[in-house]
């Protein structure tokens, strides 16, 4: 297959309300969608970067300018045999897998549609419905963040994770376990603590939490093997875990329980799929994140959270506990049973709203072959 011409847009869209970690605010999406032709076919991506280099050193200006200067480029000088053939292609470009995942995303689309398969089909998915919770960001105060939670049940989600941060760690998630006692519960640190905090995060594990997510830095593998030793609770590594190599490293050292699998945060879902067989064949569960995505890079997700090692509900929630209106005119709705269920159309089965993706583009930049 060769990529004919690549279209790239910078959006924003509004989030419902401001989302809250221990690093950073937005108010919004500030994605990159991507559109792609090739063969008389057209496919859809998204590299959800934020406005701010502060998960990781990604932003949405240097996916721009990543995207335009290199990758773009590239990518349209290569014959692909299959979507594998993006991930080496792109090899030279260190880092920066945001901006690629959104390239490589939009391949695995075409080329899942030119064989007439849905996505998840195509990945190698086995399931017909995955299972969801919602990430809750950090709150003003505990009446807000209760009142918050009780909203998600009684949408019918079964799964809640907290955004801690020094401060807003213990009570939060005492608050919540002593309202609801058998509530799926987790927290997610990204990256503030530090390993002298030990023994105050070892206070969490009073709370029977499922996991607790990325602590310490968001380089680190060696001291989150020393952490987890001091810890009952089960620990997940998010932000460390860029690539198979960084998967493995961190089965060797027995750094962690559980990942959290990105497609986006690891490039693609080629690399994406590799560390969830790595983990399969460690004896690991994973789970699937999120980064806030529209409803493209959300059909994304679902797809590749079909696949067999996803045992744990993801953070992939139903586009209405993000955005008041999104870019898809077939958001995904939570089933009862606090699933969604896998798209089986043509490749990742979101059908973008391009009246509606017009007005909330900020800038747009068209490649040809
Ligand atoms: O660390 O998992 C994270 C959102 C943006 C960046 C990092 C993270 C998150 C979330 C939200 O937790 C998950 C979602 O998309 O609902
Ligand atoms: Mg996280």
């Amino acid at each position: 297959m060769r990529i004919e011409s690549i279209e790239l847009r910078k959006i924003f869209l509004p989030y419902l309300s401001p989302f809250e970690t221990s690093g950073w605010r937005e108010q919004g999406s500030h994605a990159i969608i991507v559109r792609m032709q090739a063969d008389g076919i057209v496919g859809w991506g998204e590299a959800p970067v934020g406005e701010n280099p502060f998960y990781n050193e990604e932003n949405q200006k240097s996916a721009w300018s990543i995207l335009q200067d290199y990758l773009a480029p590239l990518l349209l000088r290569v014959d692909l045999a299959s979507p594998w053939d993006v991930t080496p292609a792109f090899a030279r470009v260190r880092g920066n897998r945001m901006a690629k995942a959104g390239l490589e995303f939009t391949v695995w689309d075409l080329f899942a549609r030119r064989e007439g398969r849905s996505l998840a089909n195509l990945l190698g998915g086995t399931r017909d419905r995955v299972e969801v919770g919602v990430s809750v960001g950090i709150q003003k105060d505990l009446p807000t963040l209760l009142a918050v939670v009780a909203g998600y049940l009684s949408e019918g989600y079964s799964r809640i994770k907290l955004k801690i941060k020094p401060g807003w760690d213990i009570e939060p998630a005492r608050a919540v376990r002593e309202s609801w006692p058998e509530l799926r519960l987790q927290v997610d640190a990204n990256s503030i603590y530090r390993l002298q905090d030990a023994a105050h995060l070892a206070q969490l594990d009073a709370f029977n939490l499922l996991l607790i997510e990325q602590p310490l830095a968001h380089d680190d593998i060696f001291d989150h093997a020393e952490l987890k030793r001091s810890l009952k609770s089960p620990l997940c590594l998010d932000e460390s875990i860029v690539s198979p190599d960084h998967a493995r490293w961190a089965i060797s050292l027995q750094a962690c329980d559980i990942f959290n699998i990105k497609p986006s945060r690891i490039g693609g879902l080629g690399d994406a799929k590799r560390i969830h067989d790595l983990a399969q064949a460690a004896g690991m569960a994973v789970w699937h994140g999120g980064m806030l995505e529209t409803g493209i890079g959300r059909a994304v997700n679902v797809a590749l959270a079909s696949l067999p090692n996803f045992t744990l509900p993801g953070d992939i929630s139903a586009n209405d506990r993000y955005f008041a209106r999104d870019i898809v005119q077939n958001p995904f709705t939570l089933n009862p049973d606090s699933t969604l269920t896998v798209p089986t159309g043509l490749g990742h089965g979101a059908l973008v709203d391009e009246a509606y993706l017009d007005d909330i583009t900020l800038e747009r930049w068209e490649l040809r072959a």
